[in-house]
């Protein structure tokens, strides 16, 4: 019996002790093999050895736990030294995400709008004929429903070209006087430097009772608000055409690279345009039923706008989803 006791004490690992319980008290170990042979001894040896092996099987199983627990500390031990995490290392550096200069531009110019009461209105991408073209006085055989300008879906509805149909639902469902704005991704099939498939509008429309809203209104409000998104400029207004305004307006800013004195950017001429707007045309106030009514509208693209702010030279790194540009608006 001795050499268990030796082969307990000399066990490494926890794994060889258990070979050894095994080997000792197992069915078919050492103790049951010894107990076994105790058949053919006299009644007063019978006795005597049961004694004697039972007290072996006592101390045995005694040096067996206190080795158990020496080796299960050990292994332990062993274990946290080797997982040991330093957690005053410095790690890998690790970036955080931003918004989108697109989406930040957009949410500066809602920002302008709301505090001056303009209401935030959002309607669907995929419109019909009526609301895209037809109330804005963009009839039938108007150029700008062209197949080459518009993503046409079957039964005349459409991707929406602008955000005005938002107003036009808008003044459907809603009495005068309406003071809103309406922010969101627009659709043309136009694709080369300075145009995208898809890119935003933010377009306003503001509809009070007739003579009281003028052209020097919003020429005040687009002015304050040029000055609000691009600092200390200069604003010129240029007569214009749109179907949906009349009279129209394009709208200058002072070119915010060369501060008006001619470059690359501007074409030598000192003026960015960023803006159209004017007096809205009374068919459109006809489609939608309002009487005795006047109002202005504006509207701009948000992208020219970021690109104009954060002195982007290229509009296409916008839709690119690089990283690098990205992280350069943390
Ligand atoms: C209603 C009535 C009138 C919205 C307007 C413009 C002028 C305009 C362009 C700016 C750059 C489109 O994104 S862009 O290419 N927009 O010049 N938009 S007036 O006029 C409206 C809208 C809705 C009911």
């Amino acid at each position: 019996m001795n050499e268990w006791y030796d082969a307990i004490k000399e066990a490494q690992s926890v794994e060889k002790l258990e070979e050894i319980r095994i080997s000792v008290f197992g069915k078919k170990g050492v103790l049951a093999e010894e107990f076994a042979k105790m058949k053919n001894a006299s009644d007063e040896e019978k006795a005597q050895i049961a004694k004697d092996l039972n007290t072996h099987k006592s101390s045995l199983m005694n040096e067996f736990t206190a080795k158990k627990i020496t080796l299960q500390t050990l292994q332990l031990q062993e274990a946290l030294k080797a997982e040991y995490i330093d957690v005053s290392l410095y790690s890998a550096k690790s970036s955080a995400g931003a918004l989108h200069p697109v989406m930040e531009t957009m949410d500066r110019i809602v920002e302008y709008f709301s505090a001056m009461n303009f209401a935030v209105k959002t309607g669907t991408m995929v419109e019909d004929d009526f609301n895209n073209f037809e109330a804005l006085n963009l009839p039938k055989y108007h150029p700008a429903r062209d197949m080459q300008d518009t993503f046409y879906f079957k039964d005349e509805m459409l991707l929406r070209t602008h955000t005005s149909p938002v107003q036009i639902r808008t003044m459907m469902s809603t009495k005068p006087p309406i003071r809103m704005i309406a922010p969101g991704a627009v659709f043309r099939r136009d694709y080369d430097l300075t145009h995208t498939p898809m890119f935003h509008q933010v377009e306003g429309l503001l509809v009070d009772e007739e003579g009281k809203v003028s052209f020097a209104n919003l020429k005040y409000i687009l002015e304050d608000f040029l000055k609000y998104m691009f600092g200390d400029v200069e604003v010129r207004f240029r007569p214009s055409f749109f179907p949906f305004t009349e009279p129209s307006a394009e709208v200058d800013i002072s070119c915010v690279f060369c501060k008006g004195s001619g470059c690359r950017v501007c074409s030598k001429t000192g003026w960015l345009e960023v803006l159209g707007c004017g007096i809205v045309d009374s068919n459109v106030f006809e489609a939608v039923k309002y009487e005795n009514v006047s109002g202005y509208a504006f509207g701009l693209g948000v992208e020219r706008f970021a690109m104009l702010i954060h002195q982007i030279g290229d509009l296409r790194s916008l839709f690119e989803g690089d990283i690098k540009l990205l992280e350069q608006f943390q």
